[in-house]
């Protein structure tokens, strides 16, 4: 959180001469922060933080404040276009919104009728609050694959909390929690799904112990009492020890466990196969320091694991989060005030129930790609994204014909981007819904203009598991730009699904409010609506598990065929799995920590905030630079075993030597050409997504932890010449 203002509205209304204010809530990341958008002359001038914002408390950050410099952008896509040259040949022509959609009607009819609806994917990036109408779509229209980022971000949370407590534990920031466990996560910079930095920094003011585990000196782990330094990749490990410890000295919550939990015996056998020798030699963590954080988890009470997307961007992505959902619950956390509770949504339409999951026929359901293999994933309706790549490539095991992309680069943001690339090159007829003609939206055959969060109405946070909803209130439109909302309810009137859609999106917003007798316009009169607030709701109904309990050891997933208790798995290529590839690739790399002013590949093209970034970063300590000859601020060349990309060397001093960090999501929009430099500095073409090397439960890729080398550039020139 950068900015921290209280608004007197009337004051900066008369001193700078405003027309006119609009309260909304942000969205130009996961969204949730009460904004007040000041007007003048018909335009946004001023966006400033409202104090009156239950999630955020009037704070901003960086990316919010610049809302206004994407929404007037000059290179924003105000119309629909349809390409004219080849893919990636930058010709484009104006069509109407009228052509747009009756293609894009036509092609789907025309692929459901000859290819069946599976071979039509929907596909959207990180939660922009349109989940529920892309779902809508897609499972109306008969086809089981929508492509999303839940293999590996925030879906395992969802679906591994279903199945151990029954929803994703949050933690209670408003009732103080006395110690904080930050576990691969970056909340001041991250502002992350349903949570903000700015309670949590309260929460340290009011004195709250932290514990930190991350391979990198991040802000809050320089704030630590504890920071566990581990090596990238092996919090499972790291958590079955610190379990070890709190079973083994007695610190777990003895009444918890007896009444509440389900396989205790079988779980406290696993933990015991990871004693903290074995531990300390798994993680390079000393395991004086793991005793030490355990008991301080343990003892203070109440307590909270903030966790982030970095346990789950691993081969043992679901087996992480339930470790870590262990600790929450055996030491007496789920549910208690302060600590990690179990919220309960407003009374309106959900999510799911919206999405229509319900309406696919049950034959649709068992085509979904990879649902054998990824058979958690697959309950939920997430896909794996190689599965959907190799459906196109090869066809196989059935031909996808048709991509329709809604907020999604995935060229720069899915593992192995050239296979990404050569499938968004080879797929018959790609649709794309953006703000920018990115290098994914290039290849596509039409382009739609997509409606910022200042240009729509809607019910913002909906799909978040903090217990509130807020009104999200259109402030300007801008050009022909729709919402994905308004577009794609416009679209299914095209392919006949009329009777399940409505005549405008207002009134689907009266159908997600209706449970609770209000309508939109009530709403929008609203500050938020928020779910009844009550602890411990298991002890009079239990868990909503198969057992009732808190499941320690998973039913589900016993029944799936899967291992029932959590364990740890070996990164793909590590020092201990792959000792000779690790001497040719001799460093770990991880990639992807979040930068304040960028929002995956957004926002490089807003003057302000790539000021804050110019370049592609990546960390090194300098002792390994001085290993390879590399200078503070060089351009290196990072190299896996599947591609290299150059970024440039900043020196971290809190690094492990044998770590490296790089940034993610990296193209040039200012470069003309129409590959806008996508595989320059791309760290996704370093990644690998093989089948074998993911989740074997939720797919997730191991994108996180990796084995590269990395040199100066010009020792690469000299080589070439
Ligand atoms: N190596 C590496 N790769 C990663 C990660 C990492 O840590 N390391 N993190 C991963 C994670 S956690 C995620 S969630 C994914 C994210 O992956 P994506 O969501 O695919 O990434 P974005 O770059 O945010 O792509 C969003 C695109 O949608 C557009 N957009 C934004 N809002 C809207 C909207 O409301 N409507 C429409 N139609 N378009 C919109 C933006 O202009 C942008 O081009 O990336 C992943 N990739
Ligand atoms: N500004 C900005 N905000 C964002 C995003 C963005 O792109 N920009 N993306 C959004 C999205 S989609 C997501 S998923 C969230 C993610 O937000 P967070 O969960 O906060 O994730 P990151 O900042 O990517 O990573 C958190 C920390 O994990 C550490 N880390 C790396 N590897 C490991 C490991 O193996 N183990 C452990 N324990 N730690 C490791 C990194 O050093 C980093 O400090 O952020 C969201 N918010
Ligand atoms: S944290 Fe997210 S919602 Fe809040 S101001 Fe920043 S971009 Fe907007
Ligand atoms: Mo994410």
């Amino acid at each position: 959180m950068v900015e921290f203002r209280y608004s007197n509205i009337e004051r900066e209304m008369e001193v700078y001469g405003f027309d006119s204010y609009v309260k909304s809530h942000c969205r130009m990341c996961h969204g949730g922060c009460g904004v007040i958008v000041y007007m003048k002359n018909g335009k946004v001038a001023k966006i400033a933080g409202d104090p009156d914002c239950p999630i955020a408390h009037g704070t901003l950050c960086a990316k919010g404040l610049a809302s206004a410099q994407l929404a007037y952008h000059k290179d924003r896509i105000t119309y629909p276009v349809k390409r004219i040259g080849p893919k990636a040949s930058g010709q484009w022509e104006r069509i109407s919104w009228d052509e747009a959609l009756d293609t894009i009607a036509e092609r789907i009819l025309t692929y459901k009728e000859r290819h069946g609806p599976e071979s039509i994917v929907f596909g959207y990036g990180t939660g922009r609050e349109n989940e529920a109408v892309i779902y809508r779509i897609a499972n109306l229209l008969g086809t089981p694959n929508v492509l999303t980022a839940g293999h590996f971000c925030y879906g395992p949370r969802i679906c591994t909390s279903i199945i151990t407590c029954g929803t994703n534990p949050i933690v209670d920031y408003e009732k103080f929690p006395k110690c904080i466990m930050m576990w691969g996560n970056n909340i001041t910079i991250s502002n992350p799904d349903e949570y903000k930095g700015e309670p949590f920094s309260v929460a340290l003011d009011h004195g709250a112990k932290l514990i930190v585990v991350d391979p990198r000196l991040t802000r809050p782990a320089a704030r630590a009492n504890v920071w566990l330094r581990l090596r990238p990749g092996t919090d499972g490990a790291l958590a079955l020890g610190m379990l070890h410890v709190i079973i083994n000295e007695g610190l777990y919550d003895r009444e918890f466990v007896e009444k509440y939990t389900y396989g205790w015996e079988p779980f406290v056998k696993r933990v015991n196969e990871y004693p903290l020798d074995r531990v300390e030699a798994i993680t390079w963590v000393p395991k004086e320091k793991i005793r030490e954080a355990a008991r301080l988890f343990a003892t203070t009470k109440p307590a909270g694991i903030q966790w982030g997307v970095a346990i789950e961007q691993q081969i043992n992505c679901a087996d992480n989060d339930r470790l870590l959902m262990c600790l929450m619950g055996i030491t007496g956390n789920i549910d208690a005030p302060g600590g990690q509770v179990l919220n309960r949504p407003p009374h309106v339409v959900n999510v799911g129930q919206f999405g229509a999951h319900g309406m696919l026929p049950r034959e649709q359901f068992a085509k979904r790609l990879g649902g054998e293999h990824f058979r958690l994933a697959s309950r939920f309706a997430i896909l794996q994204p190689k599965c959907v790549w190799d459906a196109i490539l090869e066809e196989k095991p059935y031909p996808v014909k048709m991509l329709f992309l809604i907020s999604s680069n995935p060229v720069a943001t899915r593992a192995n981007a050239r296979e990404v690339y050569r499938a968004l090159e080879k797929v018959e007829f790609l649709v794309v819904s953006d703000f920018f003609l990115t290098p994914s939206a290039e290849l596509a055959d039409i382009v739609l203009p997509a409606a910022t969060w200042l240009e729509m109405d809607y019910v913002a946070d909906y799909w978040k598991r903090h217990g509130y909803i807020l009104p999200r209130r259109k402030v300007i439109q801008v050009g022909e730009c729709r919402s994905d909302h308004e577009m794609l309810n416009d679209l299914a009137h095209r392919i006949g699904q009329g009777e399940y859609w409505w005549d405008n999106f207002e009134q689907a917003l009266d159908y997600i409010l209706h449970p609770m007798n209000i309508t939109w316009k009530d709403f929008k009169k609203m500050k938020y609506i928020r779910g009844e607030v009550k602890y411990y709701k298991y002890k009079e109904t239990g868990f909503s598990t198969p057992t009732r309990k808190f499941e320690l050891y998973s039913t589900v997933l016993e029944k799936m065929g899967y291992d029932p208790l959590p364990q740890y798995r070996e990164p793909p290529e590590s020092p201990i799995n792959t000792p000779e590839l690790y001497k040719e690739y001799p460093y770990i790399l991880i990639t992807g920590a979040r930068m304040p002013g960028f929002f995956h590949t957004e926002n490089r093209q807003i003057g302000r905030l790539r000021a804050l970034h110019r370049d592609p970063i990546v960390e090194i300590h300098p002792e390994a630079a001085a290993k390879e000859g590399i200078q503070e601020g060089d351009w290196v060349v990072i190299e896996s075993q599947r591609g290299k990309v150059r970024q440039r060397a900043q020196f971290n001093l809190s690094l492990d030597p044998r770590v490296v960090a790089a940034q993610h999501g990296w193209w040039f929009p200012e470069k003309k050409e129409a590959s806008h430099g996508w595989d320059e500095s791309n760290i996704n073409l370093l990644t690998d997504n093989a089948l074998e090397t993911c989740d074997p439960a939720m797919g997730a890729s191991n994108i996180r932890t990796l084995l590269c080398k990395i040199y100066p550039e010009q020792k690469e020139r000299k080589a070439n010449e």
